[in-house]
């Protein structure tokens, strides 16, 4: 099983995340760069985006929502389980992380393709600003233990979160008050992405070596 990734991409941490949880030991990490087209990515993904995941009998997967969906209900992973979709709340967080991911990507990426502020990446970081203040009023209320429960929700909400702090700094330290660090600082994720980090990420680790780290 190959997947493709490369080192800052938010939705490829919450894959290796996940692969790294269900314990799948005989996965291997290729490196892309995916602007660049590489044909063994177009191979796997015709929009060569990734995460891409090639399986051994020849399916490929792309999107990370469905990566990781296959790798919890093949391997079952103990701490970490697919989201309740009759739970209103668990569907909500997943929305709103997701959202927040995709935003926060789209904008990085629209800054290194067209100069300038434009409409979408106004709309984008408004969106951005107004979901942070969203989630530090919800963090701090009755409902919040929904954000504490082990499920792809929670981890996508992390990882979104991080990747704000690293490319949307100021609207991170604008919008996140206290309620957001303590989820932070206590998600049930906490572990393994420290484990799977950036800075780990940005030495192109093979999965074995990731692996035989214990969180
Ligand atoms: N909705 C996709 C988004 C994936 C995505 O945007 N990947 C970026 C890297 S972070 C990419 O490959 N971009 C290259 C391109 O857009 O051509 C997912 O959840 O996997």
């Amino acid at each position: 099983m190959k997947l493709y990734l490369n080192e800052t991409s938010p939705f490829s941490r919450v894959v290796t995340a996940t692969a790294w949880l269900s314990r799948c030991d005989a996965l291997q990490l290729v490196w892309v760069d995916p602007w660049q087209s590489p044909a063994e990515l177009e191979q796997v993904n015709p929009f060569c985006m990734i995460p891409a995941l090639a399986l051994n009998d020849g399916v490929s997967l792309s999107e990370s929502l469905s990566i990781c969906q296959y790798l919890i209900a093949t391997y079952q992973p103990e701490g970490l389980r697919a989201v309740d979709n009759q739970n209103a709340l668990e569907v909500s967080v997943m929305g709103l992380a997701k959202t927040m991911m995709e935003t926060a990507f789209r904008s990085v990426a629209l800054g290194r393709f067209v100069a300038g502020e434009n409409e979408l990446s106004r709309r984008g970081k408004a969106g951005l600003a107004n979901a942070l203040h969203k989630l530090e009023a919800e963090a701090g209320s009755a409902g919040k233990d929904v954000l504490f429960q082990p499920n792809l929700a929670t981890l996508y909400l992390h990882v979104a979160l991080e990747y704000l702090q690293f490319r949307h700094r100021e609207i991170y330290h604008d919008a996140a008050g206290d309620n957001i660090t303590h989820f932070l600082e206590h998600s049930p994720f906490r572990q393994v992405l420290q484990t799977v980090s950036l800075e780990r990420l940005a030495t192109k680790p093979d999965f074995k070596t990731l692996i035989s780290t214990d969180v």
